[in-house]
């Protein structure tokens, strides 16, 4: 199977599309964000994940029309709930290390908040540590999008190379703890006190702390116990389509 063939008659045929799963507030139980993770409907193997074409994108440079798409989408997709009157959440994207090293990446996301008319507040770029190749790079690109308005979130914390030099030096707003580390919090000792312990140092540094991978209220209550802001996982609700996400909206908005 030729994936890259694959692929570019993918972005062609509009056979890509997004799907969407909440983030909660712990304190309030009501969605606070959705993050957009990006799925390929192929007409005869099904859905195939971005696991198994991302990688894939990135290699052969095409994740640069991919991620432009998947900013566009997201950014219409967040403007239109808004404009149907649903409460106004923060829509993360994840961002490939190619489009973070893309020299016009800030201008494509400013010129994509003007097309779509989403307020930039409302748009969120996830990156993950392993990304930070060149530090002073993704310092200056970072500060960019802060200027833009645009909120920036540390993915899968905890799993990349020298955390505690990107929390130091970047300029985030937010992180997200690893989901490898919440599996287990309830019933190991050493990811309870990995998750506390990252929970009371990022409130330190005064910005806001998620947890991925949240499955069972087991995990919920330990989060909340430990002040964690917000939570996304299977618990609430898994990625959906967009139809499919306007009941889950209203139940917990
Ligand atoms: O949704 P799922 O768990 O299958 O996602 C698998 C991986 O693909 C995750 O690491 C996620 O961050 C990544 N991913 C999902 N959507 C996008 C996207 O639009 N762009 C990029 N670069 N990565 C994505
Ligand atoms: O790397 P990133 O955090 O962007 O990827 C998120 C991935 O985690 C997506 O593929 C999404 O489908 C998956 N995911 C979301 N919630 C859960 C969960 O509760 N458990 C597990 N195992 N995976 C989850
Ligand atoms: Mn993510
Ligand atoms: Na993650």
């Amino acid at each position: 199977f030729d994936m890259e063939n694959g692929l570019r008659n993918a972005i062609e045929q509009e056979n890509l599309l997004l799907h969407y799963q909440p983030k909660l507030s712990l304190i309030s139980g009501k969605i606070v964000g959705v993050e957009a993770l990006v799925r390929w409907d192929h007409p005869e193997k099904g859905t195939i994940s971005p696991g198994e074409f991302i990688p894939i994108a990135e290699e052969t440079g095409l994740i640069l029309e991919i991620g432009e798409w998947v900013l566009r989408t997201a950014c219409l997709q967040n403007k239109a709930w808004q404009d149907a009157g649903y409460t106004p959440v923060v829509m993360s994207v994840n961002l490939s290390v190619r489009q973070l090293y893309q020299p016009q990446i800030v201008e494509i996301v400013k010129r994509i908040l003007n097309e779509t008319g989403l307020a930039p507040k409302f748009l969120e770029l996830e990156i993950t540590e392993s990304m930070v190749m060149d530090i002073e790079h993704c310092i200056q690109i970072l500060r960019e999008f802060n200027r833009l308005g645009v909120q920036i979130s540390l993915d899968d914390f905890g799993t990349g190379y020298s955390s505690l030099q990107h929390l130091k030096e970047l300029p985030i707003n937010k992180l997200k703890i690893d989901q490898s580390f919440i599996r287990n919090c309830t019933v190991d000792k050493n990811d309870a006190t990995i998750v506390k312990t990252i929970i009371a140092m990022v409130h330190q540094l005064e910005l806001t702390v998620v947890a991925e991978g949240v499955e069972s209220i087991e995990h919920m209550v330990f989060l909340q116990r430990n002040l964690c802001n917000e939570a996304q996982g299977y618990l609430f609700c898994k990625p959906i389509p967009p139809d499919e996400f306007i009941q889950e909206y209203k139940n917990i908005e």
